[in-house]
């Protein structure tokens, strides 16, 4: 997550989603929610593109903002709660708001006022979604940040060095799913060096050039794509600070 959130998010109600979790550990899924219940913020795994994204998000904004909205009730005024999509880049923010603007669209017809781009999406009488460009911050913080928002597709893979970033990738990935990864690629084991990684992929597939070179551009390519669809394996990059350290909600 962006650590500038909070700051810039000060004072207004939140709800985490963490998409794609179709694509990540289902026990880590699980310690994050936690985590982040711990902390006093409503959070839930979706996958926004399954059936039960609409209805665990509306759950989470209404629970969110329940204490508010009665409150205004209470003066007989009927709020619209209007909520920011926020993120990081690819997480996944447009597919949600599509995914429940679509079916809400499907039911109302065309509407003056539910518009998709950067429009309020109207998505009940009384909730309104927008959508944002994807977040990042300046400082991205250590390598291995960089790295994993590299992984995920976070950051535009023009500007990176693909052979690179997919054999760290794949290195990661024998630690995480060693056996997941074999299976995948079946001329890489435990005992290939971490430079040969890629070359073992591009064996793997018969990725080779004229002249006999393996082709380790396509590699590292595929590599990425594969990972980003979930063909390789379920896997969480980072984990939840552990619980003695998560007792003061201030740490981030
Ligand atoms: N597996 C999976 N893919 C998703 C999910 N949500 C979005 N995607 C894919 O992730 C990519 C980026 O989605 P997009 O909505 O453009 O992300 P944004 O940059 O945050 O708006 C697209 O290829 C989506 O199809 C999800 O829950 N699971
Ligand atoms: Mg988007």
């Amino acid at each position: 997550m962006n650590p500038d959130f909070d700051r810039l998010f000060a004072g207004k109600s939140r709800v985490l989603l963490l998409n794609k979790s179709d694509l990540a550990d289902p026990a880590t899924n699980k310690r994050w929610i936690g985590y982040y219940k711990q902390q006093g913020i409503e959070a839930d795994g979706v996958t926004a593109s399954a059936q039960n994204a609409r209805s665990t998000t509306i759950r989470l904004i209404e629970k969110a903002t329940a204490e508010r909205v009665r409150h205004y009730e209470e003066k007989g005024v009927q709020k619209t709660i209007r909520v920011l999509i926020a993120g990081i880049p690819n997480v996944g923010k447009s597919t949600l708001i599509n995914r429940i603007a679509g079916e809400k669209r499907a039911q109302t017809g065309d509407k003056p006022g539910v518009t998709k781009g950067k429009q309020w999406v109207k998505i009940t009488p009384h909730l309104e979604l927008l959508d944002s460009p994807g977040l990042l911050w300046p400082k991205l913080g250590d390598e291995t940040i960089g790295r994993h928002l590299a992984f995920l597709g976070s950051i535009n893979d023009e500007i990176l060095n693909i052979e690179e970033l997919a054999g760290t990738l794949l290195a990661k990935l024998r630690e995480l799913a060693p056996a997941a990864l074999f299976e995948r690629y079946k001329k890489l084991d435990a005992e290939t060096p971490e430079s040969a990684l890629l070359e073992a992929v591009a064996r793997s597939r018969g990725f080779i050039l004229k002249g006999g070179v393996y082709d380790t551009e396509r590699a590292a390519r595929i590599v990425l794509d594969e990972f980003r669809a979930g063909k390789i394996a379920r896997v969480s990059l980072e984990q939840p600070p552990k619980e003695e350290e998560t007792d003061n909600p201030s740490v981030t």
